[in-house]
């Protein structure tokens, strides 16, 4: 049975976060406000009032993080930019402080030898874009695409592959739908015109990227969605929710076209926000590459009441993290396997762009997160030795951060952080993945 050994000799190891989770320095530098500051103000909408203001203070201390990265022997560190550090209101005059951060940045990734993989949008919309609608506004797409080009013209000479946009699903779930993430909307289906703009938004990106040469991928937060049984109730259910999670996101991008939407409930133009021409927009710069998120299947039941055309249940049988989600390692082969009968030769390149746990150190050693890196390379390894193409593997994450909702209660990180002092402590985890980099290396190189 193939292992991690087996991955490709030119796999890249890496490690990932993202701007508002790790960056702190809300105030500094002409940084403008963006929807989780608004959000994370509100009373109730963070677990104890938690924010990004400090976080990991990485915007001071990005020198120790860069020598954590060295000291793992990652190949390629995984970030965001944030939009509103970089051009305060989203569309008015650019802070060149801003700018300035995230080119020493690459520049000391690059003298450390690791490729920087940067993400232009992981949920930071700059605040006052959002008081303009966010991403129920068209307008928004096209402020991103200028975004995109005058952070390009300034870093593009150095950064060869950039991911437009973190998972526009739980971004346009939790954030528009559901208000559990900034920016607080409960808009329930009504929020899909915000993941159509996130669309279009990375199909002008994209197309900006390769006017420069540049190559474009996608994130998203794919997960293979189970029936809970064979019951026709079930498999309906089922297949809304693959639709809503998967393929809303994923046949645009790579097809050119959205799936059935009915089965949502929603029209085909997406309450009007679909205009002639989009998809062609979205479809035709193609991706380089698509990034997987993945952290646990989906299984799905018939619907218990009015509402939603699916209930999500658990998965009793599976281990759960430390947040509660099921730990289901085939269901990455699953995914792979799938992604590839399903888009065949349209499917770009392959990366796990994000993976890994949180656990509750506060009762456990930090074996469970080894346990489920290892099981997760393993799987992907079985899928790579079917021939499918997966060049990298992210680890989520490189510190413990500001995790969302749930602000720091959760610990992804392979380095401990200690948010009252900012030490880090490097985990077991840490190790492991340190050897195992080194040792694949070794074995490959035989
Ligand atoms: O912390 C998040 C990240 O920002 C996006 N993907 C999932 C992670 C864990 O919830």
């Amino acid at each position: 049975m193939p292992d991690r050994f087996d991955l490709p000799a030119d796999f890249r190891w890496g490690a990932a976060t993202a701007a508002y989770q790790i960056e702190g320095a809300a105030d500094e530098d002409g940084r403008g406000p963006s929807v989780w500051d608004t959000f994370a103000a509100r009373p109730g909408a963070v677990r104890d009032g938690h924010t990004g203001a400090v976080a990991c203070d990485h915007y001071h201390r990005w020198p120790e993080d860069i020598a954590l990265m060295q000291g793992l022997g990652l190949d390629g560190y995984r970030f965001s930019l944030a939009w509103p550090r970089i051009r305060p209101t989203g569309a008015g005059p650019v802070n060149p402080a801003g700018l300035a951060f995230y080119d020493r940045l690459v520049d000391a990734l690059l003298g450390a030898g690791i490729t920087p993989l940067p993400t232009l949008f992981h949920w930071d919309l700059p605040q006052a874009l959002e008081d303009h609608g966010g991403w129920l506004n068209r307008d928004t797409a096209h402020r991103f695409a200028d975004y995109t080009a005058l952070v390009t013209d300034r870093l593009g000479d150095r950064v060869p592959t950039w991911i437009t946009l973190n998972e526009p699903f739980v971004h346009t779930v939790f954030g528009y739908a559901l208000g559990t993430h900034a920016p607080g909307r409960t808009l329930m289906f009504e929020a899909l015109p915000a993941a159509h703009h996130q669309l279009l938004a990375h199909g002008l990106a994209a197309s900006i990227l390769h006017e420069r040469g540049l190559e474009a991928m996608l994130s998203n937060n794919l997960t293979p969605v189970e029936p809970a049984s064979q019951d026709p109730a079930d498999l309906a259910a089922a297949s809304a929710y693959d639709t809503l999670h998967n393929r809303l996101f994923t046949d645009p991008v790579l097809l050119g076209r959205y799936p059935d939407l009915s089965l949502l409930g929603v029209p085909d133009d997406i309450f009007g926000a679909v205009r002639p021409g989009d998809l062609d927009l979205i479809h035709t710069p193609g991706l380089d590459g698509l990034g997987l998120n993945f952290y646990n299947p989906t299984r799905v039941a018939a619907p218990t009441a009015p509402g939603l055309p699916f209930d999500l249940v658990d998965i009793p049988e599976a281990p759960h993290t430390a947040f509660g989600w099921p730990v289901v390692p085939d269901a990455l082969t699953t995914l792979l396997l799938h992604l590839r009968d399903t888009y065949g030769k349209a499917l770009p390149p392959l990366t796990i762009t994000e993976n890994g746990c949180s656990v509750d150190e506060s009762t456990t050693p930090d074996q469970p997160r080894i346990d489920f890196m290892s099981a997760h390379l393993d799987a992907l390894a079985r899928a790579t030795a079917e021939g499918i193409d997966v060049r990298g593997y992210y680890t989520w994450s490189l510190l413990d951060n500001f995790e969302w909702a749930e602000g720091y209660h959760q610990r992804f990180g392979l380095v401990h952080v200690d948010f009252a002092t900012q030490h880090r402590t490097p985990k077991a985890s840490y190790t492991w993945y340190r050897d195992l980099i080194a040792a694949h290396r070794l074995y490959r190189a035989r």
